[in-house]
């Protein structure tokens, strides 16, 4: 039968995959895009760890008669910070809304993880501040970082914003829909299954960010070739 650890080593191959077709693609985007690109690799990189250990048996504490994974929280604690990063540098967006954007996505974590480890009805007034912190993140993410973007990026580089920026809200959602379903909250998804999805989900939100960006990047690098082929610089 299958079993927690079963979904645990599932992640950790997808992790592992993903991360290795994206280091590859570190080769395939243009130069001046690769210290930005090593944010997608260290994504999936991160939870390669948090993968294995949960794996192995490490990074479970029990607390209030249920399990949390604090390792899970740790890694997305260090990682989803990242991807909202990425937004930013994409965007162009200036350094304050960077900041904030940064530090209210790492808090929304924070408050996730104290609400699983708290008694009710503290844990769902802590779940309740960390949802409020992330519709913050979800707002900078429409308004503010969108303006910025769309002041300073061409047609295509917007579009891959908008793709990015959907991708995130839409599948980031489901997160603390899981935790209120799940143990921490009402107790209606068990472990395994909260897990199934958790793990499907990690999967699918760090590789695929990473290979929209990818793919897209690619595309953006052979235009410039081409612009660059149509107009010979002078000189050597
Ligand atoms: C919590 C509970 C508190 C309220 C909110 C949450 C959101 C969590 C999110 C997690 C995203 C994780 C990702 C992992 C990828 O591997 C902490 C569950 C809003 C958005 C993308």
């Amino acid at each position: 039968m299958a079993t927690i650890t079963t979904w645990f080593t599932l992640g950790l191959l997808g992790e592992l995959l993903g991360t290795a077709v994206l280091a590859y693609g570190y080769t395939l985007v243009p130069e001046e895009t690769r210290k930005r690109y090593l944010l997608l690799i260290a994504i999936p990189g991160i939870a390669i760890v948090a993968y294995a250990l949960m794996t192995l048996g490490f990074g479970a504490i029990q607390t209030d008669g249920h399990v949390v994974y604090a390792v899970r929280y740790a890694d997305w604690l260090l990682t989803t910070p990242l991807n909202v990063l990425f937004l930013a540098l994409l965007a162009g967006a200036n350094r304050r809304d960077t900041v904030t954007l940064v530090v209210l996505q790492a808090l929304t974590i924070v408050f996730g993880f104290a609400g699983a480890v708290s008694p009710s009805p503290v844990s769902y007034a802590l779940f309740a501040v960390g949802a409020t912190l992330f519709l913050g993140v979800i707002y900078l993410l429409y308004r503010n970082i969108a303006g910025a973007a769309a002041s300073t990026l061409s047609d295509i580089e917007m579009s891959l914003y908008r793709t990015l920026r959907n991708f995130v809200v839409v599948l980031w959602m489901v997160y603390p829909v899981v935790w209120l379903l799940g143990v921490p909250g009402l107790g209606l998804l068990d472990v395994e299954t909260a897990s199934l999805v958790v793990v499907y989900l990690d999967v699918v939100t760090k590789v695929g960010f990473g290979l929209i960006a990818l793919l897209a990047m690619m595309d953006l690098g052979s235009v410039g070739e081409a612009t660059d082929e149509a107009t010979p610089v002078a000189g050597d």
